[in-house]
Order: C-alpha cells, then sequence, then structure tokens
C-alpha cells in the first residue's frame, strides 16, 4: 500500500500489540502486525513487569513490519499504561526490574507519604486521585535504597524507557508524566515541593517534553540487529489514554464524555484548564495532560480488569471462556441483579475476583452470583451503572449537560457494555475506534512529521478512515429505576476518604 508506514507500540496491562500504520493523505489504514499477552511476575515477594521479554516482544514487532514498510517505518512511537516507571544508571544500565503498579508495597508508602501532607493539599498541588498506584507512592515504597544510588540515576517512566533503549534519549513526556502525581498541572512541570516529599535527588527526574516531538533516532546496534535502516523515534502521547483521547471522532464543538474501554476504564472531559476543588477532590477525579497541552479530567475506574481477572482464575480452574463468551453469557442473564462499586479498591490487587464480588453483593445485602453467567452480568451492569454516575459527576463539575458518550478503544466490542451504557446515561453512545490508542499515536506521529497539524484534522481521518458504531437509549424507564438501586446500595458501601 502507498503512503506513510509509522509504527505504533501500544503496551497495555493485559497485552500488547504493534500497529502498522498506512497514511495516504486522508484515510489511515491500521494493521495489527504482532501481539503478545503482558504478563505480571512474582518474584519473592513483589510483582513486577517483564521489562526485557516486553522489549524483546517489541523488536519481534518491529522486525515483523519490515516486509509491509519495505525497509523501515517512517518512524515510531511507544505508548504504556500509566504510572510505573524504570530506574537508569549513570552507564545506561536497568537497576532492577521494574515495579507492577499493583504491588502491595504501595498502599503502606502512600499512608507514609499522606503523613507528611495531609491529602487535601496533595491534591490542591497535583490535581491527582489518591491512588496507592500513583508514581509518588512508589517512589516513597522505593525508599532509601533508590535515593542512595547515586546522583547520575534517572527516573524513566515506562514509555521513556523503551524509548531510551531504543534511541538514547532520556526525557520524561508529559502525558505519562502527568499520571504520576509528581507535577503541578497549571505547569505543566515538575512540582518541586512534591519533589521534596521524597528522598530522591532532584537529578532522578528528567526534563519534560511535549508530545509530538522527535526524540532521536534507532540506535545503530539495534538497527544492525534488525537488518534495518535506522529510522526516526517519537515521543508521541506517551501514556496510552492520552493517545486514546486523541482518537476520538467528535464533532468539532461537541459537548461529550469520553471512555477509554481496556484493563482500566477512563471517563472523563478535555479541559483547557485543571478543575481542582473541593468537589472533584471528594468525587475523586484526576487532571491528567492530553496531547494538546489540554487537560484530561478523567476519572480511573477499575473497568474490565473485573472480568479479566474473573476469567484468569477461572482459567486456573479449568474453564477457559473467550471475551465473546462472556459476553453471550451475561446478555442470556437475568438484568439488574446485583451491583458493586467498580472503583472499590478492594478489587486493586490480582486475587480470588469472584469471590471479592461475591463477598461485597453478601455485604450490602443484595442477591449473590452463583453461576459464571451472574457474575459477569453483574460486572458489566455495574460497569455501566459507574459511568453514568460518572457521566453526572461531570456534569456538576462542569456545569451543564453533555449530549453524547464516545466510547473508544478493546472494551467496546463487548456491545452489551456500549448499549447498557446508553440506556443507563439515556445519552447516545458513539463507539470506535477499537484500536483508539494505537490509531492516537500514529495520528501524533503524522503530526510529528508535518502532515497533520491539528486535532479537527485528526478528526476527519479518524471519522473518515473508522466509522463508528452508534447506540440509542433503549428501555430508559426500567434502567432509571436500576440505577436508582445501583445508588442506594452503593451509597452506604463506598470506599476511602
Ligand atoms: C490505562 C492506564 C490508566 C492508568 C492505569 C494504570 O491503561 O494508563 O490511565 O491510570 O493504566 O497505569
Amino acid at each position: 500500500k502507498n503512503g506513510l508506514h509509522m509504527l505504533a507500540v501500544d503496551f497495555g496491562a493485559s497485552s500488547g500489540r504493534t500497529v502498522l500504520g498506512t497514511y495516504n493523505g486522508s484515510r489511515l489504514a491500521v494493521e495489527e502486525i504482532h501481539r503478545f499477552s503482558n504478563d505480571p511476575v512474582r518474584l519473592g515477594g513483589s510483582l513486577h513487569w517483564d521489562f526485557l521479554r516486553l522489549f524483546h516482544e517489541m523488536l519481534q514487532g518491529i522486525r515483523a513490519c519490515k516486509p509491509f514498510t519495505a525497509g523501515a517505518p517512517a518512524s515510531l512511537a511507544v505508548d504504556t499504561w500509566g504510572v510505573d516507571y524504570g530506574l537508569v544508571d549513570g552507564r545506561g544500565r536497568l537497576l532492577g526490574n521494574p515495579y507492577h503498579y499493583r504491588d502491595s508495597r504501595n498502599e503502606p508508602a502512600m499512608r507514609r507519604v499522606l503523613n507528611r501532607i495531609p491529602e487535601e493539599e496533595l491534591y490542591r498541588r497535583t490535581g491527582i486521585q489518591t491512588q496507592s498506584i500513583n508514581t509518588l507512592f512508589q517512589l516513597e515504597a522505593e525508599g532509601e535504597a533508590a535515593s542512595q544510588a547515586g546522583e547520575d540515576v534517572r527516573m524513566l517512566f515506562m514509555p521513556d524507557l523503551f524509548r531510551y533503549y531504543l534511541c538514547g534519549e532520556i526525557s520524561a513526556e508529559y502525558t505519562i508524566a502527568s499520571t504520576s502525581g509528581l507535577l503541578d498541572p497549571q505547569l505543566r512541570g515538575w512540582d518541586e515541593e512534591v519533589l521534596a516529599l521524597l528522598p530522591h535527588p532532584r537529578a532522578m527526574f528528567p526534563s519534560i517534553v511535549m508530545p509530538g516531538t522527535t526524540a532521536g533516532s534507532l540506535r545503530a546496534a539495534l538497527a544492525e540487529e534488525l537488518q534495518m535502516s535506522s529510522f526516526p523515534v517519537v515521543a508521541a502521547a506517551s501514556h496510552d489514554t492520552a493517545s486514546a483521547v486523541v482518537s476520538v471522532p467528535a464533532q468539532a464543538g461537541g459537548s461529550y464524555a469520553f471512555i477509554s474501554c481496556g484493563t482500566w476504564s477512563l471517563m472523563g472531559v478535555e479541559t483547557e484548564q485543571p478543575v481542582i476543588t473541593e468537589q472533584s477532590r471528594k468525587l475523586a477525579f484526576t487532571n491528567e495532560g492530553g496531547a494538546d497541552g489540554r487537560i484530561r479530567l478523567q476519572k480511573n475506574i477499575m473497568g474490565l480488569w473485573l472480568l479479566q481477572e474473573c476469567r484468569r482464575y477461572w482459567e486456573l480452574e479449568g474453564e477457559t471462556l473467550t471475551f465473546g463468551d462472556m459476553q453471550a453469557m451475561a446478555a442470556g442473564e437475568e438484568a439488574a441483579a446485583a451491583y458493586v462499586d467498580p472503583e472499590d479498591p478492594v478489587f486493586l490487587a490480582p486475587g480470588n475476583m469472584p469471590e471479592r464480588i461475591r463477598s461485597r453483593c453478601r455485604q450490602t445485602g443484595q442477591p449473590v452470583p452463583q453461576t459464571k453467567s451472574q457474575m459477569i452480568r453483574c460486572i458489566v451492569e455495574s460497569l455501566a451503572m459507574k459511568f453514568s454516575q460518572t457521566l453526572h459527576e461531570i456534569e456538576e463539575l462542569l456545569g451543564r449537560r453533555l449530549d453524547a458518550v464516545h466510547m473508544v478503544g478493546g472494551g467496546i466490542r463487548n456491545r452489551l457494555l456500549c448499549q447498557l451504557t446508553a440506556n443507563i446515561t439515556g445519552r447516545c453512545v458513539i463507539a470506535g475506534p477499537v484500536e483508539a490508542t494505537a490509531v492516537g499515536s500514529l495520528l501524533m506521529q503524522a503530526k510529528a512529521r508535518g502532515e497533520l497539524h491539528t486535532r479537527d484534522e485528526m478528526r476527519q481521518v479518524v471519522l473518515a478512515s473508522f466509522p463508528p458504531d452508534l447506540y440509542s437509549p433503549e428501555d430508559t424507564g426500567r434502567w432509571q429505576e436500576a440505577y436508582a438501586r445501583y445508588r442506594k446500595i452503593n451509597a452506604n458501601a463506598h470506599h476511602s476518604e
């Protein structure tokens, strides 16, 4: 195919993929070249990412694009999930294996930090919802050891770490850094006072670069290993959610909320400035960085993790279900039986998810899901309920009504989830693209090359290339009643603070 060939390397918390994008001046075609699972590894008492394996899989993905690109791609960018990082010393050596944000070390570390600075003040400074996974708390967990590692040690967020080993550039890309809880969202730079809460040397934190900048080119040794000529490596919007939001095919001036559906469900709106109020803190909204310097005012909802973890658990017990199976099972099940709150921190750590969900239903005096189908139905409906609640909260924060909900990402393959979201919110759901994160990365790479300029141009390309699916609200009266019941149940069961 003719056009500009670019590679998006997208690492999610449960799988990674290399997507080849071909841009012909008006449309973008995407093709998944390589896909692999991302399995956390428990080593001793800790939970880690397998960085070397992920790096290896990435190289396989780059190599596999050769037949399509007639040589090297025009550029490449890496994005990953948020908050995690690796430490690199002055000689470029990786110090230890990056920790997984679901590691249990973070919970006590969070409490230690909050003993030093009140939660209200921390939120006022950073605008980031207090979650144990935040980089701030992870670095605290790292403790003195890391601070003694030497003045030349650098902390690199996961996509920055991949980029460093690809092209040698040391920097912190803004969107990924914005997930850390270490930035001043007004300045869009490090918050010196928050950094000063940690024992780590200031020099550990590299300078911040804005998304869409070309970082460097593929290291000669890697080019040789891949038998390719070197090519530019771009720092796109390297937080996966930031990239996904770039791909939302909204009408110019439209008023909508986005939901990026993957392991997590990130729901929010883009704003010009951070929204940091007492109310946004209580409602646990976060202010992360968007691709064009705007703010993603959003909430991190536990998302399809609940299903993924049930599925993993059932697989260990001997029954393997595909996500297609699970969707069909839920569709045939009775509606509105029981709900959990997908924001409840009890669901964060890996483990026996079905039992945790049953136990929450028991504690809240609801019918306990007995079969797998009932369990799946409970999760999918709970998610859609949470989306509706979050929509109302966003409207409260903004002081205006939103007309539509844009859903993007792999999770929209779950058509039941999309339809239920329309029914319960009473708004039209516009679903697509499925490969939102890769598409966002490719659009930002095209921008870095000067092929695309504005978000509106990008939206035109998305609309022309990936016509979305529409879901209109159905049965809204019945779902309003169910929603009222969900609110009553979870009003009392509500978690933290
Ligand atoms: C989604 C995501 C979320 C982030 C979570 C953990 O993949 O990037 O935005 O909060 O992963 O890092």
